[in-house]
């Protein structure tokens, strides 16, 4: 049987087809309605198996959304009037390097650009690779060159980012904890003693199409929000920014995935035949040793920390698993994280991997980024697990997707026991990793 046979194959490509709104698809229709900087990339990575072109225009649509001075933005925003109030609440256009054509948010998210080019060209003559590699290099180049100027401001190595957001693993303990440790703001801590939830639900709207407990706790996204408000007010200036010290953390899973996609831009330029600036390289190296520092020896794993004290911030997540993804950890540390994802008590459920490890106090089986499997990550880990050698236990994530989403379909997320469907139904990044996992599957035999 064909790849293309798979029934997979055809209900992932239909769910793909359905969000397709011509130039990008959006992750799930009413629900996520714009375009989002790492969904594009998960999208392309899946979409080069059905329409090689298509996934390209997938990725070169993000451009449109760069600023002058580099950044990619989270969100693209659609222009029909009904979005107005979304665009209006970020006014990318309060910082001079908004880009001209295009209205976004005024932060970023994980670094996958490189990743999701290097996946699309793999797919192409070696001819057609470098054309494909020449139009892309300067975005990324100047993406990871922002990310240095404006997220690395003491040189140290690692970025910092400045909302849970940015991380795209949204509400993810490692930022929840803080937010409740020091930056809940008065206000929120009175509504939360005045017990106003029922108002709030009136006016929150995610929640209309999708269960409360799936979703970010309503002070959490109260919090979230206010943080929003505070980057605004500094019109999404880093240097004002960090002056007030707001919210700042060296989040690992985005450090994971840039000291990914820093080695990703040295093939691609490679490629292209282009010789990266050697300042650049030299702060590429810094970042992976800077890594190391994120490791705790009493716990054996990697955690985030605060960028302006360099506290770890101890909360385990899947986080923890992706330094295997970045590639650079020696094999002692991958082993260590190998563990954790073999041990019933921390990841190795029926449907893994699941976000919080369960054994965790934070671990909620339904919400969002604190317990369900979601594919994203899955293809992360596993890609990681294979670098690394381990090839049984990413064979093993890739198969339980597989199953995952043949008996379950294509939501958001899902339970890692029972594989309950949870959050959005027909996300695009679940099918779209469906496909890529069942094109993996197929090397396996
Ligand atoms: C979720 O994030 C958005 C905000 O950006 C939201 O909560 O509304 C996250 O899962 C994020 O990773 C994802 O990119 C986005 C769209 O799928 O949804």
């Amino acid at each position: 049987m064909s790849i293309k046979d798979d029934l997979i194959f055809k209900d992932a490509s239909k769910v793909l087809k359905t969000n397709d709104l011509g130039s990008y698809t959006q992750p799930a229709d009413r629900l996520y309605p714009h375009q989002w900087l790492w969904d594009s990339c998960f999208i392309a990575i899946g979409l080069r198996h059905i329409d090689i072109e298509r996934a390209q225009t997938e990725l070169t649509s993000l451009l449109r959304g760069q600023w002058h001075n580099g950044m990619m933005p989270d969100m693209i925003f659609r222009d029909e009037l009904q979005y107005r109030a979304t665009r209006d609440q970020w006014r990318s256009w309060l910082n001079p390097y908004a880009p001209d054509h295009a209205f976004t948010s005024g932060i970023t998210q994980p670094p996958m650009l490189a990743e999701a080019v290097y996946r699309v060209g793999k797919l192409m003559t070696l001819p057609e690779r470098r054309l494909w590699f020449k139009k892309m290099l300067p975005t990324i180049i100047n993406f990871h060159q922002w990310l240095y100027n404006d997220r690395d401001p003491h040189k140290e190595g690692l970025v910092l980012q400045i909302h849970p957001w940015e991380t795209g693993m949204d509400n993810s303990p490692t930022w929840m904890s803080e937010l409740h440790g020091h930056l809940m703001p008065f206000w929120i801590r009175g509504l939360e003693k005045l017990k106003v939830d029922g108002l709030i639900k009136l006016v929150r709207t995610d929640t209309k199409t999708i269960p409360v407990n799936q979703r970010t706790a309503i002070y959490d996204s109260l919090a979230m929000y206010d943080t929003q408000l505070r980057l605004r007010r500094k019109a999404y200036d880093i240097n004002k920014i960090l002056d007030h010290s707001l919210f700042s953390i060296e989040d690992l899973a985005y450090n994971c995935i840039f000291i990914r996609a820093n080695s990703l831009l040295i093939d691609i330029a490679a490629t292209c035949g282009v010789k990266l600036d050697s300042e650049l390289i030299k702060r590429m190296h810094k970042t992976a040793k800077a890594l190391e520092e994120l490791w705790d020896p009493l716990t054996n794993q990697y955690y985030s920390r605060d960028f302006v004290t360099h506290r770890l911030i101890k909360t385990p997540s899947l986080a923890g698993l992706l330094p295997l993804y970045a590639g650079t950890i020696s094999k002692e540390r991958a082993a260590s994280l190998v563990e954790q994802i073999n041990n019933e008590h921390s990841y190795n459920t029926p449907y893994p991997l699941p976000t919080v490890p369960i054994s965790s106090d934070w671990y909620k089986p339904d919400n969002y980024w604190q317990g369900p499997t979601w594919l994203n990550s899955n293809w992360l880990v596993a890609n990681g697990l294979n670098r690394y050698g381990y090839k049984k236990e990413a064979n093993n994530i890739i198969d339980r997707s597989i199953k995952l989403v043949r008996k379950s379909g294509y939501n958001e997320y899902f339970d890692t026991y029972s594989a309950k469907p949870l959050g959005a139904a027909n996300f695009s990044w679940t099918a779209a990793m469906a496909i890529d996992f069942i094109y993996q599957a197929s090397r396996q035999k």
